[in-house]
């Protein structure tokens, strides 16, 4: 492998464990495909409960993901996205109240959240990043909230 290449993401065991999808419809052609794949990743794992929560754009994102983490039912969330680079500095802002809000609810509600936002120059980089199999940012994204839920259990278990 070269430097700079990542292994594919690891799965770790997800059975029994619950899990919500929030992903934006904003370039539905790619979220679309990373919700797919992060649904493939989660059975692979072995999650029989996933639920899908769609919102409006990635802006809307770390309200939903909050909102999730807050009813108790879930042990991680799986965060995606995909905001592709304008002329305009909107990018930067909803690529960065994205990214800093889930960041904001995972911390505040112990839930973990897996950030699969793509932010890309263009429509061709989000693609290479949304194709088949475990390359998909989506699935990375799934298998992340599947060893992050089995993070904070074990974290859960140690304190005194
Ligand atoms: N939302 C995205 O998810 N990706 C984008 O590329 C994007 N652009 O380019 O504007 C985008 N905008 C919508 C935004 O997320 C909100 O849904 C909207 O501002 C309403 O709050």
């Amino acid at each position: 492998m070269r430097a700079g290449e990542q292994p594919p993401a690891p799965l770790a065991d997800a059975s029994g464990l619950r899990f919500a999808i929030v992903v934006s419809r904003f370039n539905p052609a790619i979220t679309d495909a990373l919700r797919d794949a992060a649904i493939l990743a989660l059975r692979a794992a072995g999650a029989a409960d996933v639920e899908i929560v769609t919102v409006p754009g990635a802006f809307e994102i770390p309200q939903a993901a909050r909102a999730a983490a807050e009813t108790g039912q879930f042990d991680a969330i799986v965060c995606l996205g995909c905001v592709i680079r304008g002329e305009t500095p909107h990018f930067e802002y909803i690529s960065s109240a994205a990214a800093h809000g889930i960041m904001d609810a995972a911390g505040d509600t112990g839930v973990p959240m897996a950030f699969g936002v793509l932010t890309t120059n263009s429509v061709e980089e989000a693609l290479e990043r949304a194709g088949e199999g475990s390359g998909n940012k989506g699935w990375e994204a799934a298998a992340a909230a599947v060893e992050m839920a089995g993070v904070v259990a074990q974290l859960s278990r140690t304190q005194p």
